[in-house]
């Protein structure tokens, strides 16, 4: 009880800040409204980063986040350009950027198939391999003990594996050529050897439009069932959280993220954004879009098991969604948390809402 009053008094205390100091703007984000918000309510808050950001946007990315994702840097395509030939510059700068600011770091991704997480060399090692499946499972194990064991005892939690399931349905994507090459089975050995090399990171399975495929989230669930069914070290499951198809729903969510927590499962969503357009018939679109945002967080804040939420990106000007096929139609998507200028926009502030008012 003296706990909860306690949080209840810390909450209403922040709270009023939050009301009276508006929101935050990066220009003072010393005392960040967001990051004791998400502090209080034991909830990891990250953002999709990378270096060679201006200096602006790293004060802002280092003040305003709890957890930091590499949103390119750490990709098997970025890190390398031959299969022993490695330049980790840019991840070892990115990582020694969240240390220097207290932030959780979240590794993305070790087995990525699809845009540019593949690096050229390594069809053309398949291809030229008598026995492409044994030349996989080296290629593999030689990525996972490189990368991970580089970091080792400093990453929070790896995507070991990124997006296994077609975009569509429920079925394992045939175009993913490590399943394609190894069948499920690679991804046992991924999750083992990277729990080797380090046995304290947390090791996630990421994948994406679940949110609103019942038939993929069914599979996804089976997928970890079966893994830990034989006893392969997987700890939680991240649902991306791209929601510029549809707005997301709030119960849908948190039954999706309560059903990862029943597996004992920790569940994350790993790279959340919600584009303006998605409401432009709304009477205030950008209220709308802070309140699918706030719908986010709650379902996240109703689950124990719900440990983070990360946006796919720091501020408006650089989004994925403004190039991408199916969404740069709408360019400008304007999906995060702050505008092209790094004003806080008011999904910032319903989330620091949903944050204080948070039940846990
Ligand atoms: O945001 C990332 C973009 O800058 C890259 O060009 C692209 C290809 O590597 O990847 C984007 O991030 C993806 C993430 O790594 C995995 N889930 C889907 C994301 C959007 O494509």
């Amino acid at each position: 009880m003296q706990s909860f009053l306690a949080r209840l008094t810390a909450g209403s205390l922040l709270f009023g800040l939050v009301l009276i100091t508006g929101c935050s703007d990066g220009s003072d984000a010393t005392n960040s409204s967001l990051v004791d918000a998400a502090r209080l309510a034991a909830l990891d808050v990250g953002v999709a980063f990378d270096d060679g950001a201006s200096a602006p946007r790293r004060t802002l990315a280092a003040a305003e986040f709890t957890s930091i994702t590499a949103e390119n840097s750490m990709k098997w395509a970025r890190l390398t350009s031959g299969p022993d030939d490695y330049d980790f510059e840019a991840a070892d700068t990115l990582v020694e950027f969240a240390e220097a600011n207290g932030q959780r770091v979240r590794g993305h991704t070790l087995f990525w198939h699809r845009l540019n997480g593949l690096p050229d060399w390594l069809l053309e090692e398949l291809g030229a391999a008598s026995d492409p499946a044994t030349r996989l499972r080296g290629l593999m194990i030689n990525h996972v003990s490189t990368v991970v064991g580089r970091y080792a005892g400093r990453l929070a939690q790896w995507d070991v594996v990124n997006e296994p399931l077609a975009i569509v349905g429920g079925e394992f994507d045939p175009e993913n050529i490590f399943f394609a090459v190894l069948g499920e089975a690679y991804i046992d050995l991924a999750l083992l050897e990277a729990h080797t090399a380090d046995p304290s990171a947390e090791l996630f399975i990421n994948e994406t439009f679940t949110e609103f495929q019942p038939d993929k989230f069914d599979a996804l669930i089976a997928l970890a069932r079966r893994l830990l069914d034989r006893g392969v070290p997987l700890h939680g499951l991240g649902l991306q959280g791209h929601f510029f198809l549809q707005a997301p729903d709030q119960e849908v969510l948190r039954d999706q993220l309560a059903r990862i927590a029943a597996l004992g499962l920790k569940a994350e969503i790993t790279e959340l954004d919600i584009p303006l357009s998605l409401f432009s018939g709304a009477v205030d679109p950008l209220a709308a879009q802070a309140q699918a945002y706030a719908a986010v967080f709650n379902a996240c804040l109703s689950v124990t098991l719900c440990s983070g939420i990360t946006v796919w990106g720091l501020d408006d000007a650089n989004t994925w969604l403004d190039s991408f096929a199916l969404s740069a139609p709408n360019a400008p998507n304007r999906p995060l948390l702050f505008d092209a200028e790094l004003q806080a926009k008011p999904a910032y502030d319903s989330i620091v809402q949903a944050l204080v008012g948070s039940p846990r």
